[in-house]
């Protein structure tokens, strides 16, 4: 195998509130990136198929009750127990499209009530994504597209307050889209950033961590 750091994959995050289209636009991106030949994989946090991930399923799900400090770490754990594995496809060369990550980890637990440092704290040394792109709806717009599913989270005025966080997470490097664009050309837009992203770590840049 002569692949190198110099042909590394992007570790690319989607984030934004329930019913942003985050779901569907990393389906076509991957689509679409796989169509050009590119090695990429779809990814998303929480993942419900590990034992972690069958609690805060069943937490989501209301099945399950956990203190709210609990529920945040088992979502930062369900992260860590991926880490080496993203590493590694990174390493390949493969390209992974995250549905949520550390963020969503922050802004939901933070909207509970919780500190923001210490909700980013178990999250630190994690993976840094080379690209957060957020999908920007107002929470009344959310709510307009159609009901939200029953899970713990999505309820409106809890939607609003996630939406805050959100915001007083975001810094310059991340990229906004305007969610309430048509799907094509929010799909247009995601497409070059992300092509342009892919371009830059071939070429050799480093992989960083989070909030180190
Ligand atoms: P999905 O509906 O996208 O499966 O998300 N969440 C997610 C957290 O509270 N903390 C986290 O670290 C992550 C990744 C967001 C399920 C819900 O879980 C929330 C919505």
């Amino acid at each position: 195998n002569t692949q190198n750091s110099e042909s590394r994959g992007a570790l690319i995050v989607l984030e934004g509130l329930d019913r942003c289209g985050k779901t569907s636009q990393s389906t076509r991106l991957v689509n679409y990136l796989n169509g050009i030949g590119h090695s990429v994989e779809s990814w998303r946090f929480p993942d419900r198929n590990t034992g972690v991930g069958q609690m805060i399923s069943s937490y989501l799900s209301n099945k399950s009750q956990l203190d709210d400090r609990a529920i945040h770490l088992l979502f930062s754990a369900n992260r860590w127990e991926k880490r080496s594995l993203m590493e590694d496809e990174l390493k390949r060369g493969t390209t992974l499209i995250v549905d949520r990550y550390s963020y969503s980890g922050v802004a939901f637990s933070s909207a509970k009530g919780l500190d923001i440092e210490w909700c980013k704290a178990p999250d630190i040394g994690l993976l840094a994504p080379d690209l957060v792109i957020y999908l920007d709806i107002s929470p009344e717009e959310a709510a307009k597209r159609g009901g939200y599913g029953g899970e713990r989270y999505e309820q409106r005025e809890f939607q609003k307050k996630v939406a805050l966080f959100y915001q007083k997470l975001q810094d310059p490097t991340w990229k906004i889209i305007d969610a309430k664009l048509e799907v094509e050309d929010v799909e247009k837009l995601i497409r070059d950033m992300v092509l342009d992203c892919i371009l830059t770590c071939k070429k050799g840049k480093p992989i960083l961590k989070l909030w180190a």
